[in-house]
């Protein structure tokens, strides 16, 4: 059974209201970020929240807002990130954070205020059924009946949040339960025990001597690391597996700095946008390790032709991820890291030893792949070229820097171009591929790490979803770097209207765009428009040498670029066209 501990039991002979206890739990579990907006259900929390200074509460312009700064926020560090929104508006506003937060498997625990339970279904004011909405996007979800269960519901709601596949929960707290009228004891949990919830940590032994005599016996393995590796924590496990087979590894978007980016080993990300060496090496591999990925649609192309001759061995913690979409030969449910630990011990206990002119054969062939150098592109003196942008980013972050993105051609040329180097660095949302996401998540990642570069890379579209946030940047003293690659168009969705819709555009153009630069500086900020090849880098040192306040480079780029290589659709993993017309 997971047991969650909580060190020293935590009992009080103070009594304390529901919303003092709200405030209490929060610090006593370590909390020192809330991310909220306040309103009338919530209230009696905002005022318990004065009486300390623990804890900081963030105030945000939106709502949406403050869940992906709490995002942001825990897909750096470990931490759970924290939500406080009022009933109604504040909660249905979340909405769209929560199903980021969930899509990508993010800890996270949103409490939101609710009308007092003698008004719940009158159709009270501001009254939302938050745990209906969110049900289908949230891991679990808690309403308050009792103010004395508070601690131990917000620390459940902690413990679920974090462990085995984590995720959001929401936990909804009528108003009449926080009342400072009444008062009660409290008590936190030492630890957490339930019965029903016990995630399977350690790989079954009968198959993980399978995984490791197949991996042995390959000739042409491949490891296939998704999100899963990092939530692990597992990188270090990884380079000694990847190192140990002298397997080429792949990583999904999700995945990016779980291994080096220039680890020799690394060959790109795989799917959609992904190289043409990993596409490659996923079709032509006979033995995929997949760790902690979910072959989602944007990796397999069409399932039917999705590399009909490998063995699958498919390792994740969540059993009902598993054989999902693509049918594994050998499930293994368990944690990465501790998964990949049985694999490595495995390898001692097998006699097998690894076939050594088969790697050789199978890395000249993979290096044949990579001699194509599908990610390069050609720069002229007129105009920015988007890859430019994010290679001289990379340049004078020395590639360092944590960088979130938004949704977007941006977000491709930024995963494909920017070798990350650690697990945690590179932010974004994969699976629900939230416009909006960027700035507050930037945000989020800065309040975690204040001596951090953190940049965000974004477009001219998806920085308007959020931009409000610039006055909490001001207000929190939030230096980031707001990289916007301005096409002045909806590029990805320009970029599939020319491949699948023969270049009919439709609704890409916003035709009053704001002035960028004048925006920042409304707010308070910096803002440096760059237009020539020649002023991007000293602009961008120019923006990372400030360090104590917040520029946004509004780069004016080449506006009909493409991200190459992609993926035919409803092709095979490695149908890809290279260039405009150009299939591999
Ligand atoms: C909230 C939301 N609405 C719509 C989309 C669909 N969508 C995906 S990419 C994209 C265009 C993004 O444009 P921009 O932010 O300017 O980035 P670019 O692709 O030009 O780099 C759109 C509309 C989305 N992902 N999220």
């Amino acid at each position: 059974m997971v047991v969650f501990t909580l060190g020293e039991k935590k009992m009080s002979e103070e009594k304390y209201s529901g919303a003092q206890m709200v405030v209490k739990a929060l610090v006593d579990l370590g909390v020192k970020h809330v991310f909220g907006y306040p309103g009338g259900s919530v209230l009696d929390i905002y005022d318990a929240l004065l009486e300390q200074d623990e804890l900081q509460h963030i105030l945000v312009r939106h709502e949406q807002a403050a869940t992906h700064m709490a995002d942001g926020y825990s897909r750096s560090t470990n931490e759970v990130g924290v939500v406080l929104v009022t009933s109604g508006p504040g909660a249905t506003n979340c909405v769209t954070g929560i199903a980021t937060a969930y899509m990508d498997s993010i800890p996270m625990v949103v409490l939101s205020g609710q009308v007092a339970t003698h008004l719940i279904g009158d159709d009270a004011f501001q009254e939302t059924d938050i745990l209906g909405c969110s049900r289908p996007i949230v891991k679990h979800s808690y309403s308050c009946r009792t103010s004395s269960e508070i601690p131990t519901m917000i620390a459940k709601a902690f413990h679920l949040a974090k462990t085995g596949r984590p995720g959001p929960v929401v936990v909804d707290l009528p108003k009449d339960k926080l009342s400072p009228n009444e008062k009660f004891s409290y008590h936190m949990p030492t630890e957490i025990k339930m019965r029903s919830y016990n995630p399977t940590i350690k790989g079954h032994n009968k198959q993980i001597k399978k995984a490791a005599k197949a991996l042995l016996e390959a000739k042409q393995p491949i490891i296939y690391a998704g999100g899963g590796t990092i939530i692990s924590g597992a990188s270090d496990l990884l380079l000694q597996l990847t190192e140990k087979l002298n397997a080429p590894i792949t990583n999904t978007l999700m995945a990016l700095g779980c291994i080096d980016g220039k680890h020799p080993n690394f060959v790109g990300m795989l799917g959609m946008h992904g190289t043409f060496e990993a596409n490659k090496s996923m079709a032509h591999a006979d033995v995929i390790l997949a760790l902690g990925a979910r072959f989602d649609d944007r990796v397999t192309n069409n399932c039917s032709k999705f590399c009909p001759n490998a063995t699958i061995i498919h390792v994740d913690i969540d059993p009902t991820s598993i054989s999902k979409n693509i049918q594994a030969h050998i499930p293994v449910v368990g944690s990465i890291e501790v998964v990949i630990q049985q694999l490595l011990t495995a390898f001692e206990d097998e006699s097998i030893t690894l076939d050594s002119a088969a790697n050789k054969n199978w890395w000249q062939q993979i290096n044949q792949w990579r001699d194509i150098q599908c990610l390069k592109y050609k720069t002229n003196k007129q105009v920015i070229m988007p890859q430019q942008a994010i290679d001289s980013l990379y340049r004078v972050t020395k590639g360092d820097a944590f960088v979130a993105s938004d949704v977007g051609q941006h977000q491709m040329f930024t995963a494909l171009h920017y070798p990350f180097k650690r697990p945690k660095q590179w932010i974004n949302s994969g699976g629900l591929g939230t416009m909006g996401f960027g700035l507050p998540a930037a945000m989020g990642v800065r309040f975690a790490h204040p001596d951090a570069d953190v940049a965000c890379v974004t477009g001219d579209g998806s920085i308007q979803m959020n931009i409000q946030e610039l006055s909490t940047c001001l207000q929190y003293n939030l230096p980031i770097k707001i990289i916007l690659l301005n096409n002045k168009n909806l590029g990805m969705v320009k970029q599939i209207q020319d491949i699948n819709y023969e270049g009919r555009h439709s609704n890409i153009y916003m035709e009053s765009l704001p002035d960028f630069v004048k925006l920042a500086e409304a707010y308070g900020h910096v803002g440096i428009k760059v237009s020539s090849p020649d002023e991007l880098d000293s602009a961008m040192e120019k923006a990372f040498a400030m360090k104590d306040r917040l520029v946004l480079l509004d780069i004016q780029i080449e506006e009909s670029e493409h991200v190459y290589p992609t993926q035919i659709r409803f092709g095979a993993i490695d149908d890809m066209f290279l260039a405009k017309g150009v299939k591999a």
